[in-house]
């Protein structure tokens, strides 16, 4: 038995991927045009309901909730605040008395040296007077450029009292932004939700009976078509169970689930959220938990021929919902969801995806709530995506596979939602 000295012989003389081509594919990766499939942006059309400029950047949610970890001043103190007033707080707290190395606020360093400010140098005058200059529909070409992103979907809800009067009046359209119908509060409160479609016309009454549920079918038909929308979406708590006798499982299956195959719509199920575990901090005062992933694969299980797109909050739920995907070709996986969107959680689920379903998933979406945000939210994820792909490509160019620019163009047109349109057109 030959001593043990080192790495084997083949490991030593293993070709390593040529730095050409590993030059290449980052470059390929950094430049992909994408479809963003999950944003709460919104059509220009929307006005001021389409959020952009530094302070908005800085009244992030995310950004809130952490310059809250430094402040003492008292939630409602900060909340009476003028929003200018609240993104200057936030700048001194997480900005200049301290160094921006979390993910959000690193975010706001990366948008604004991609836009050719340099934050330290420039202070929040200059930067504000910067965006006072820019003019919407500029802003919004220049964003997607630096972000490379060719599509954006919204998160567009007939239960939001400033969105929905948009929708009634119908406007003129920008491509660029397609729409989703977002579904919570009718399945997560249908006692309240039954009383808004009620306003909106729509015959049903609290005890969800087969009247009630083709009125819900009607609604959701009027606004699958009115938004002409790519999915139906729902985030739902940890605890949500299926099959079960609740008002969520009776909608699901007695409406939501019969209008979208009747309309080829995937149903979008976000688990993991923990609505308000601290209502001091308003939309930043969500939680996560680890969801009943069970719930999900009976749903899946018992309906091959619908489909269906998940993200898991949890990081603990991630292997799972892989091994899940692998059991259903229905079931579309995608993103790094809002507290999994940190280089930690999305250099470890690329790889275990890529590792346990290959390009089959939509790697990234923004989430972005602030137009200006979608370019460090892309490129950040760009980044460990471009590390994890030359790690895969070397991997199968030391056994002999190299990846030519027609395998890597197809790879990546799938990545970058290639996948998800596919996904959008399949029939099971
Ligand atoms: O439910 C969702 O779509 C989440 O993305 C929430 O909107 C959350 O507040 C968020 O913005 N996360 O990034
Ligand atoms: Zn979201």
């Amino acid at each position: 038995m030959p001593a043990c000295s080192g790495p084997s012989e083949a490991a030593v003389n293993e070709p390593a991927l040529p730095k050409e081509l590993e030059r290449k594919i980052r470059e390929r990766v950094a430049t992909t045009p994408t479809y963003d499939i999950h944003t709460h942006l919104y059509d220009p059309a929307l006005e001021s309901l389409l959020l952009w400029g530094i302070d908005e950047q800085l009244t992030y949610h995310y950004l809130v909730a952490e310059a809250f970890r430094s402040i003492e001043l008292p939630y409602e103190k900060y909340w009476a605040l003028k929003k200018s007033e609240q993104a200057e707080l936030v700048w001194r707290t997480l900005f200049e008395q301290r160094s921006p190395l979390s993910e959000a606020t690193r975010g706001v360093i990366t948008t604004l040296h991609a836009l050719g400010l340099d934050p330290k140098k420039d202070g929040l005058p200059k930067i504000r007077r910067w965006f006072s200059e820019q003019k919407l529909g500029a802003f919004v070409t220049r964003v997607m450029e630096l972000a490379h992103v060719h599509t954006f979907c919204m998160t567009n809800s007939p239960f939001d009292p400033e969105e929905r009067p948009f929708w009634e009046k119908s406007f003129q359209r920008d491509p660029l932004f397609t729409a989703a119908l977002r579904i919570d509060p009718l399945l997560i409160d249908w006692q309240g939700a039954s009383k808004t479609l009620t306003e909106q016309g729509y015959a049903v009454n609290p005890t969800l009976d087969q009247k009630s549920l083709s009125e819900v079918r009607r609604f959701l038909a009027d606004w699958s078509k009115k938004l002409n929308a790519k999915y139906v979406m729902v985030s739902l708590e940890p605890d949500f169970a299926y099959p079960a006798k609740s008002d969520i499982a009776t909608l699901i299956d007695g409406a939501v689930l019969p209008h979208c195959l009747e309309h080829g719509l995937p149903f979008a199920l976000m688990p993991g959220v923990v609505r308000q575990v601290n209502p001091a901090l308003r939309l930043a005062g969500d939680g996560v938990g680890r969801a009943d992933l069970s719930a999900y694969q009976n749903l899946i299980a018992a309906h091959p021929h619908h489909k269906f797109l998940v993200t898991a909050l949890a990081r603990e739920n991630q292997h799972e919902l892989c091994v899940m995907a692998r059991k259903f070709r229905n079931l579309h996986v995608f993103g790094c969801w809002w507290f999994t969107n940190i280089p930690t959680a999305i250099n470890d689920m690329t790889r275990m995806r890529l590792e346990l379903l290959g390009p089959s998933f939509t790697p990234q979406h923004s989430d972005a709530r602030v137009l200006d945000q979608v370019i460090y939210k892309w490129r950040h994820s760009r980044q460990i995506l471009g590390d994890v792909l030359v790690e895969k490509y070397s991997d199968l160019f030391r056994v002999g596979w190299a990846v030519t620019d027609a395998d890597l163009e197809r790879d990546l047109r799938q990545l970058f939602g290639g996948s998800f349109e596919t996904f959008l057109l399949a029939n099971f």
